[in-house]
């Protein structure tokens, strides 16, 4: 039978022009092939296939314009009797009722097990004064724990949650609590054991502190200018130890392996393992800090200075735990897109209490919770102290992250008191303890662990009488010893184990440790820990008899490493233990396949010109995504990144051709189903819609452009933002990315500050180009047209992805509609360069001014260029400059060779190549600040001038913008003629005839001052 393919629904378009047919009469359809792609002003977006068939006929053709309801082909095919419910309301139908099934499981409860040998512990409680009946008070609890004993925990919470729905429905207005006691969250009876042989695990940390403290001093006694960090480490080392024993997995043949996101200022501390691992030696490790030669250590995890072992930057505080949480996301994204096996791998970010206070810290926990990420572990290392002193003097930093992470959905588990306590926490009949612990402030914690066991013995036990009691059998020694959670091997591990195996939630591990442990008096848990990096003898004798380091005093003094014999027990069993768990961590390795760059006839449509059509470089952009979505290398690598503004950008269409990613697929029939655009959320999807979050997408596009290493799997991601939201918001998380290595675009859309019209002061971007040049291994270009676009982002997925340099791209596209022209021939190279000669007017041979145009000014330039001949009878040369920032880094190589090779030839900058040889000064202009056309300023030799966007941006037309910012056609002729009458080529009075002509108020304030 034939069949009809009509167009569908696109939205509130009309009269939409069809730009490809991608079928020919006679091929096979199947559903969901692309057909036709249909553009409107802002967008385009392919339309797939809704019948199958052999193609009878094709009725539209290019430039036809079509509307909703209009015939596109017919097929001879058969109609599918059975779809009656369109798939989408299927797919919602089925899993609607799979959810039924699974709740009525739920339903099923099972009454729990009687526990048998569960521990009768008594649940006392501690009279409060606003206690009215204690008697009736005690009655409640008594309940309460005989339910707990005989029905467990499960079924006391179950019932405490009744109670609470019960009172809320009468009316009662239940006290607010984020927080749980100040004990641990696991209590000892669940604890699971270490397998671990503990003694040859002390030893082998002791030595581990030893040399990581031992590396710093020695750096420092050499060099004192150099620093590093003693105490960091000091109070992590056991939650280090614990993970490197036991848990962290490395990557191997046959796994992934784990990713671990380690705190900066505790790097000693790899180091120290390293060398014990063998992968370090002595001479490294004196060249801490010393990184300008080879084989230095990096002063923190910075990948770019050590790219076989640091695998993610952290030190600028806040930046390791949002890209821990984006990490551990786009691992679940590329395990539901099916790119990479589910190995149940985790990301273990390491994170300091003080750091905390980093907005970025907090601000994406709430994604992690939602996105059920339980593949993310964080370890906070609680030692209560940052740089200047305590983290929450008056508070508790563990009960506020405690409330804030179970506020956000996190599994959170405490671990606060070490082994030491359990004892007395048990024998805790009157709640006192708890009490005391509860009601403690940090600053004492903190001052407690300064002082001494009689000063604890006094200030804190001492608080109560029953607690004072509860010590009075024990000397003071053995209340020093009274030990905290983070520094329990027994305790992390438990909680560890805990966390590997949560389901469902990521986890946050909350340890309680001491800033500077074992440092004593030189350092143990004072104010001044952070920046302690020198020890002298007496703290460096305490320090080797606090951890039992076998060296002499001698040996002590001379600062000396220590490393047991390669067959010592230490070493066989540190060793065996990274055996067992797939290699060494941290390292770095690369085995991705490059990705085949696409042949140049893709791009074949951006070489020709558009005619009558006019359209943006960001249009121009996601014409380009879309073709590139047909090739077969780069179609699955590309990862679409967009901060909520698909819509500004005409990417809505690729919501239905490869979906959003959304880890549970889409619940809900979208508002807007029926069209060809409708918001499609799939568990596939591929575009990371990441809500109005730049900081969160640029996470994402670090994850992607690092997946080559991190997931040995090389993708492409490309993230599109407004470009003054981009890296002047972002610009840490951007030198982040250079250090990194991250390969990918980034789009600095509806950019320029005069060419986004209508926006305002804080839309209009007019200096990210500068931004983007401060990043080393960034690339950027500000194409005018589309030619120029294609060129440079086939040159980018050439440079990255295939041959794998580790650069990353930023392209600025606009919003602006003008028609493009037809690729000169031969430009390629320049428009790579930095420059090409667009346009040469030489009719009248006798005056000459070089233009150079950047960007959306290029036309400007080209229509001044006109006037100049028409009107004024003097010549020019036009030159597009695609990236000033690129001829500035050509002209600053060559410049400092030959400055350095005297003797040698001279070489000679690609824009002395250009404009050596030309007539007449230089006018430059961009759609950015002057400084940005200035930059090539020391390397042309002649007269040189430029023209920008200084000052604070506003709303208004472009045509108005322009003027302000004395960026458009009739300023460009102004001051060009100006330029020439001041290198004296011609009078003055046609300077003076222009400023009148085009109404140039002479007194108007430079624009950096409105
Ligand atoms: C963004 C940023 N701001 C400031 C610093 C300087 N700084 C380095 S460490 C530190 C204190 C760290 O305290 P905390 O997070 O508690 O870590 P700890 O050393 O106590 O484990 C500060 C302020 C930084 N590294 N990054
Ligand atoms: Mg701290």
């Amino acid at each position: 039978m034939n069949l009809e393919l009509l167009v569908p629904d696109i939205g509130d378009f009309d009269q939409v022009e069809v730009i490809e047919v991608l079928v020919k009469k006679g091929d096979h359809l199947k559903k969901n092939d692309a057909v036709i792609t249909l553009e409107s002003d802002k967008s385009s977006v392919e339309v797939p296939s809704t019948i199958e068939g052999s193609i009878k006929d094709i009725i539209v053709k290019v430039g036809d314009k079509v509307s909703k309801g209009d015939v596109i082909l017919s097929v001879v095919g058969i109609e599918n009797k059975d779809e009656k419910i369109p798939p989408l309301t299927e797919k919602i139908i089925k899993e609607a009722e799979n959810t039924i099934q699974y709740n009525d499981n739920l339903n099923q409860i099972k009454k729990p097990e009687p526990i048998e040998n569960i521990k009768k512990t008594n649940i006392e409680f501690v009279s409060n004064k606003d206690d009215i009946d204690p008697v009736e008070t005690k009655e409640w609890v008594e309940s309460l724990t005989a339910v707990v004993q005989q029905e467990g925990s499960e079924r006391a919470n179950f019932l405490i949650k009744q109670l609470i729905d019960h009172a809320y429905r009468q009316g009662s207005k239940i006290p607010y609590t984020q927080s749980t006691p100040y004990i641990n969250t696991i209590p000892p009876e669940e604890e699971t054991k270490s397998p671990g042989d503990q003694n040859i695990e002390r030893r082998l940390r002791s030595l581990i502190r030893w040399n990581a403290a031992a590396m710093v001093v020695r750096a420092n006694k050499k060099f004192p200018e150099l620093g590093g960090h003693i105490g960091t480490f000091a109070s992590a080392a056991t939650l280090y130890d614990v993970g490197m024993n036991h848990f962290w997995r490395a990557k191997s043949d046959n796994f992934g392996g784990d990713l671990i996101y380690f705190q900066g200022h505790s790097a000693p501390g790899m180091y120290a393992r390293a060398f014990l691992e063998g992968r370090l030696n002595e001479k490294q490790l004196d060249s801490f800090r010393q990184e300008v030669n080879k084989g230095g250590l990096s002063s923190y995890p910075h990948p770019w200075l050590m790219p076989n072992f640091w695998q993610f930057p952290t030190v600028s505080m806040g930046l390791g735990p949002m890209l821990a949480i984006y990490q551990a996301r786009f691992m679940k994204y590329l395990i539901n897109r099916g790119l990479i096996k589910d190995e149940g791998r985790k990301v273990w970010a390491f994170l300091g209490d003080g750091e905390m206070d980093e907005p970025e810290s907090l601000g994406a926990i709430g994604l992690a919770a939602r996105e059920k990420l339980d593949n993310l572990i964080f370890v906070v290392n609680c030692n209560l102290q940052r740089l200047d002193g305590p983290v929450r003097g008056n508070g508790k930093i563990i009960q506020e992250l405690e409330g804030i992470f179970r506020g956000a959905g996190w599994n959170v588990i405490k671990v606060i008191w070490g082994s030491y306590w359990d004892s007395l926490l048990a024998n805790d009949k009157s709640g006192h303890l708890v009490k005391l612990m509860n009601e403690t402030v940090d600053g004492e914690y903190q001052a407690f662990k300064a002082r001494d066991g009689l000063y604890v013995r006094e200030k804190f036990f001492g608080k109560f009488p029953e607690t004072f009691q509860m010590v009075s059998a024990m000397s003071d020694k053995d209340i020093w010893r009274l030990n905290r959670g983070g520094h329990d091997p027994h305790k992390v591990y438990a909680a560890y184990d805990k966390a590997v195996k949560n389901i469902g939630s990521p986890t946050v591990i909350i340890a309680k440790t001491i800033k500077g442990y074992g440092m004593g008096k030189s350092g143990e848990s004072v104010n001044t820990t952070h920046q302690q990096k020198k020890l002298d003898v007496d703290d460096l004798m305490y320090y080797r008899d606090r951890f039992d380091v076998p060296l002499s005093d001698q040996q002590v003094k001379n600062i000396e490493y220590f490393k047991p014999d390669e067959n010592s027990p230490e070493i066989k069993y540190l060793k065996q233990r990274r055996y067992d768990l797939g290699g060494f961590i941290p390292e770095r390795t690369t085995f991705s396949k490059p990705i085949k760059t696409p042949e140049k006839n893709i791009f074949d449509t951006m070489t020709k010109s558009t005619g009558e059509k006019e359209m943006s470089t960001t249009m121009a952009l996601v014409r380009m995504l879309t073709s590139l979505l047909r090739d077969k290398h780069v179609a699955k690598k590309l990862v679409p990144i967009i901060p909520d503004e698909a819509r500004t950008f005409g990417m809505e269409g690729f919501f239905q051709k490869i979906g959003i990613y959304a880890h549970e697929g889409q619940k809900y029939e979208p508002e807007d189903a029926a069209q060809l655009s409708s918001y499609r959320e799939e568990k596939s999807g591929q575009v990371l819609e990441e809500g109005i979050n730049e900081a969160g997408a640029m996470s994402s596009w670090i994850a992607a452009g690092t997946s080559y290493t991190n997931h040995d799997i090389e993708m492409i991601p490309i993230y599109l933002f407004y470009s003054m939201f981009g890296f002047q918001r972002t610009g840490d998380f951007a030198w982040a990315a250079g250090d990194s290595q991250a390969r990918g675009f980034l789009i600095g859309a509806t950019a320029g500050r005069t060419t986004l019209a209508g926006e305002g002061l804080q839309h209009q971007d007019g200096h990210s180009h500068l931004l983007a040049s401060t990043i080393p291994n960034c690339i950027s270009y500000d194409p005018t047209f589309h030619y120029e676009l294609a060129v440079i982002f086939r040159e980018g997925l050439k440079r990255m992805h295939e041959n794998n340099e580790n650069i990353f791209y930023y392209i600025t596209t606009m919003n602006e509609n003008y028609s493009h022209p037809e690729m000169p021939k031969g430009c390629e190279d320049g428009i790579l360069k930095g420059m090409y000669r667009i346009k040469d007017f030489s009719k009248h041979k006798k005056n000459k001014i070089q233009l150079l145009g950047s960007g959306a000014i290029l036309r400007e330039m080209i229509s001044a260029a006109e006037i100049l001949q028409n009107d004024y009878e003097i010549d020019s040369e036009i030159w597009s400059v695609t990236s000033f920032n690129e001829l500035r880094r050509d002209g600053l190589e060559v410049e400092r060779y030959n400055l350095l090779n005297p003797d040698k030839e001279k070489k000679i900058t690609y824009l002395e190549k250009c404009l050596g040889k030309t007539e007449g000064p230089i006018l430059a202009a961009s759609d950015y600040m002057r400084m940005n056309s200035d930059q090539i300023r020391p390397y042309v030799s002649k007269s040189f001038y430029s023209l920008g966007t200084d000052g604070f941006g506003r709303s208004d037309t472009r045509k108005n913008l322009r003027k302000f910012f004395e960026v458009d056609k009739e300023h460009i002729v102004t001051y060009g003629l100006s330029i020439l009458a001041n290198e004296q080529l011609i009078a003055s009075k046609y300077v003076k005839d222009a400023i009148k002509k085009y109404k140039i108020d002479q007194a108007k304030p430079m624009p950096t001052k409105l």
